[in-house]
């Protein structure tokens, strides 16, 4: 697809203000494809004034024509899915089939979802003598990364059309046609005239005034922790909402009644996923110390047999990233079993795929997020100390346990201080909640969850 020019604005695209604009590159070649205007303080006030003005009308619509209209939209993604695939791939570097099953398929699902809940949801309860309208928040100023950039701007734009904010999007610098081809969608699906719009910049010019925009009710911004505290901290000061999602550091519990074999092999496919771009990925392995070894090994293997399946990481900065934690991982004394930081090939932004080893809990590549190709593995004494290690990062998004009997699975479970697990390996449900306790993040995405979040309540007394 060819970039547009301009912002869509109030059901157009109009021309940016400023005329920078930023280049967007394709990351397995290190190729411009294409540039989209780098919108300014004063491009996010048309927005967020154009949202505000189309409020009132789209809160008004009743809830089951809201969700006609978000089905509309995942209509319109179906029968894009192609070219978003396409696109996903120019500007993110996700290899073809994951672009097609996952980039494009996983926002469908979710679109397809809010299609529902909206006309299911209950806006209205009882409670004893009084009834509680549940009403949209108002103007959501929504900030998504780059990482599985459709995603993250569907999961964040349908619960809130769904609820009935009207909408102001960000998208990341590194991805901005996907979330351009998101509009023409919303346009083709025939959502009213800013109910949605879309400014294209930078983070700390364009993101920040978003953040900042006294017109915007709710900021809900997915992203690094660091400007995640640096968002709920401006909200904060301006008592307005936030919804965070920010990073992990997830444990994978692999207990010694599971099949090992199948629990290293998941494991090491979860962390590989998107080059390892993804903040629930499994990034720590604890091994119970009988089995350690023989995981170890087995994890190398299969990390060594992904040969070119694996796409580039995002940017040149994000590989420059990647590649100082593996340094650092080799300077704190882990052994590194698989990979390295050395490119794999001369052009674009590849790491290969990495595990190391004998990783203890304090070290660096055991506590930050890394974000790139990378599995430690680290032992454990006990179901104690198993514990002690998963929980013992200041994160607490996902993480994932297996055992010989579920039930054995859960009851560990429980004892994890992290959003979401998954037994037994798990399977993606788009009407789960998603989301983090501890630093990962404030509030949750997806389902009903998802949808509360823009909303606020009113309740009447009789
Ligand atoms: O994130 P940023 P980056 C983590 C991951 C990664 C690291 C850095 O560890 O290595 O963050 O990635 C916008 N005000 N995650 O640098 O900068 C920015 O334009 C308002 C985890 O890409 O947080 C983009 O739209 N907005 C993660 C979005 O924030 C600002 C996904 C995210 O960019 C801003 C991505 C500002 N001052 C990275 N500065 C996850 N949780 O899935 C930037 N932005």
């Amino acid at each position: 697809m060819k970039a547009h020019d301009g912002m869509y604005i109030d059901g157009a695209w109009r021309p940016a203000v400023g005329r920078d604009t930023i280049a967007v590159v394709n990351p397995a070649d290190e190729q411009e494809i294409d540039r989209v205007p780098a919108g300014t303080a004063e491009d996010v006030d048309t927005a967020v004034r154009a949202a505000r003005a189309a409020l009132p009308g789209w809160a008004a619509t009743p809830p089951a024509e809201r969700g006609a209209l978000i089905g509309a939209l995942r209509d319109v993604l179906v029968a894009r899915q192609d070219e978003i695939a396409e696109t996903v791939t120019a500007e993110m570097g996700s290899p073809p089939p994951f672009a097609q099953k996952v980039q494009a398929g996983l926002p469908v699902l979710v679109a397809g979802s809010y299609a529902e809940l909206a006309a299911e949801y209950a806006f209205e309860e009882k409670v004893g003598n009084s009834v509680v309208h549940h009403e949209p928040v108002g103007v959501v100023g929504a900030i998504t990364p780059w990482n599985y950039p459709l995603h993250q701007i569907v999961a964040k734009v349908a619960p809130a059309l769904a609820a009935g904010c009207t909408v102001v999007l960000k998208p990341a610098e590194d991805t901005p046609l996907t979330a351009q081809l998101f509009a023409e969608a919303v346009d083709q699906a025939g959502i009213p005239a800013g109910v949605f719009n879309l400014v294209t910049g930078l983070g700390p010019v364009a993101g920040q005034a978003l953040a900042e925009h006294e017109g915007v009710d709710l900021v809900s911004f997915t992203g690094s922790t660091a400007v995640g505290r640096r968002i709920a901290a401006t909200a904060g000061a301006a008592i307005k909402k936030v919804a965070l999602e920010l990073g992990g550091k997830s444990a994978n519990v692999i207990l010694p009644s599971a099949d090992l074999d199948r629990a290293v092999a998941v494991g090491v496919a979860n962390v590989m996923s998107n080059s390892g771009q993804t903040c629930s990925a499994w990034t720590r392995m604890l091994v119970h110390t009988s089995q350690y070894e023989r995981a170890v090994e087995l994890a190398a293997e299969a990390a060594g047999r992904y040969g070119d399946r694996i796409g580039p990481l995002v940017s040149a900065k994000q590989r420059e990233r990647v590649r100082g934690y593996i340094e650092k991982g080799v300077a704190e004394g882990a052994r590194l079993v698989a990979g390295g930081a050395e490119p794999p090939c001369e052009q674009g932004y590849f790491v290969s795929p990495t595990v190391f080893a004998d990783v203890t809990p304090e070290m660096t590549v055991a506590q930050e997020e890394i974000f790139g190709p990378v599995l430690t593995i680290l032992r454990y004494e006990d179901e104690d100390d198993a514990v002690r290690i998963a929980n013992g990062t200041v994160y607490g998004l996902a993480g994932a346990v297996w055992a010989g009997e579920e039930a054995e699975a859960v009851t560990f479970a429980r004892r994890l201080d992290t959003g979401q697990v998954d037994i037994n390996g798990g399977r993606f449900n788009p009407r789960a909640p998603f989301g983090g306790y501890k630093q990962s993040g404030v509030g949750r995405e997806l389902g009903t969850h998802g949808l509360a979040e823009y909303l606020q309540t009113k309740s009447l007394q009789f």
